[in-house]
């Protein structure tokens, strides 16, 4: 694989073969190449970048499937409408249903009062960091 731009990265697997030669390349920047035997070897180099969101996000939906809970994450683009949406959701069903939510923000809680006048329970998560 290419370290520079990931070029001839097959997911799942790596293709190696070393050549003493020139050989094209359709970018700019240069590879070193190693004196070659034309043997191929494919060895398995990754696994899903996601995988331990995946196990992670499972084991929430475990738990929340036990608790009786429906869960939803809302993500859109910055200043998109989430906690108006939020906001009058918690409005509408709050007689009926009881909300509850997690605000992740990188610094304010902001957020988290304007939802909390809903009477939802609100727990702010700062993140501090992108
Ligand atoms: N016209 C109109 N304005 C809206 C609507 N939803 C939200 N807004 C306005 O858009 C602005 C941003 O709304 P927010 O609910 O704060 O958006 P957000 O996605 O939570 O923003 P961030 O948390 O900053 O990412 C506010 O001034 C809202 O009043 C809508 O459906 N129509
Ligand atoms: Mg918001």
């Amino acid at each position: 694989m290419c370290t520079n731009c990931g070029c001839a990265v097959t997911p799942g697997t790596l293709e190696i073969h070393n050549h003493d030669h020139e050989h094209p390349h359709t970018h700019e920047h240069d590879h070193e190449h190693l004196p070659h035997d034309h043997s191929h070897q494919i060895l398995t180099v990754h696994e899903a970048i996601l995988s331990k969101n995946e196990r992670l996000a499972e084991r929430n939906r475990g738990f929340f499937w036990g608790k009786g809970l429906f869960v939803l994450n809302v993500l859109s683009s910055p200043g998109s409408g989430k906690t108006a949406f939020i906001e009058r959701t918690l409005t509408d069903i709050n007689s009926r249903l009881p909300g509850a939510v997690i605000v992740g923000d990188l610094a304010t809680d902001n957020d988290a009062q304007r939802l909390r006048r809903s009477g939802a329970q609100v727990v702010q998560i700062t993140t501090g960091s992108v």
